[in-house]
């Protein structure tokens, strides 16, 4: 039986793919190359030193880890600069409504984000009181696809994998959730068609809709 939800934050939350392409791309145009948005896709889910070391092997750069940590807190101290201005209009649409759906049905929820950054921006928009646990990049030790983010959070609210649904856009996340024994929900997003279910977004949807889409166990 179902207990939880479990949500992935950017890109399932908010969006701040945007955020992180626009820092990430400025710091390659430093380095004197350019990525695209469609390799930027690659980056969802992924740490910010594992998304270094891919940036600069697409730019053939080599640096040393000292630089590479340097170049890290740079792009996170231009990236902080947009998520300080964020508010709760960039909650994605549908999210609230699923929210306080998933409440009035008792079900508990986390968040479980690769992100150091994520209790900063669940802060900003406004949502920290509405979730049991925060799972964020600082806790881990261990990148999705492994599962330890979701653990986490299961851990915290003493739940079993399989009380809990995964929330996630990123193909790594999906990943991480199945590896963990979860119940993965896709949003939007290509690569995604190995979780138990797929959905465009949370708008119109409520907690029966997604049960639905579930295998049998789920719904007993
Ligand atoms: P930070 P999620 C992930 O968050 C992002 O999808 C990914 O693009 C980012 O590199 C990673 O967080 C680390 O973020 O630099 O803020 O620690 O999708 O797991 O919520
Ligand atoms: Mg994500």
């Amino acid at each position: 039986m179902i207990r939880a939800c479990i949500f992935d934050l950017d890109g399932v939350i908010v969006d701040t793919a945007k955020y992180h392409f626009i820092a990430w791309r400025r710091l390659a145009n430093e380095l004197g190359f350019d990525f695209t948005e469609e390799k930027n896709e690659q980056l969802k889910g992924v740490s910010r030193m594992d998304s270094l070391d891919l940036i600069l092997e697409w730019g053939g750069v080599e640096k040393s880890q000292e630089e590479k940590e340097a170049l890290a807190e740079k792009k996170n101290s231009w990236y902080r600069e947009y998520i300080l201005d964020m508010d709760d209009s960039e909650i994605l649409e549908g999210v609230m409504p699923f929210l306080n759906n998933l409440e009035e049905r008792g079900i508990r929820k986390a968040i479980g984000s690769s992100s150091k950054n994520a209790t900063t921006i669940i802060e900003q928009i406004g949502l920290k009181a509405r979730f049991e646990a925060i799972i964020d990049g600082n806790k881990l030790t261990r990148s999705k696809p492994d599962p330890q983010v979701f653990q986490l959070g299961a851990d915290v609210m003493a739940l079993q994998p399989k009380e809990c649904i995964v929330f996630e856009d990123a193909e790594r996340g999906v990943d991480a959730a199945l590896a963990g024994d979860f119940y993965a929900v896709g949003i939007g997003g290509d690569n995604l068609s190995h979780a138990h279910a797929v959905v465009p977004d949370f708008v119109g949807r409520t907690f029966e809709d997604i049960l639905a889409q579930l295998p049998e166990a789920a719904n007993q």
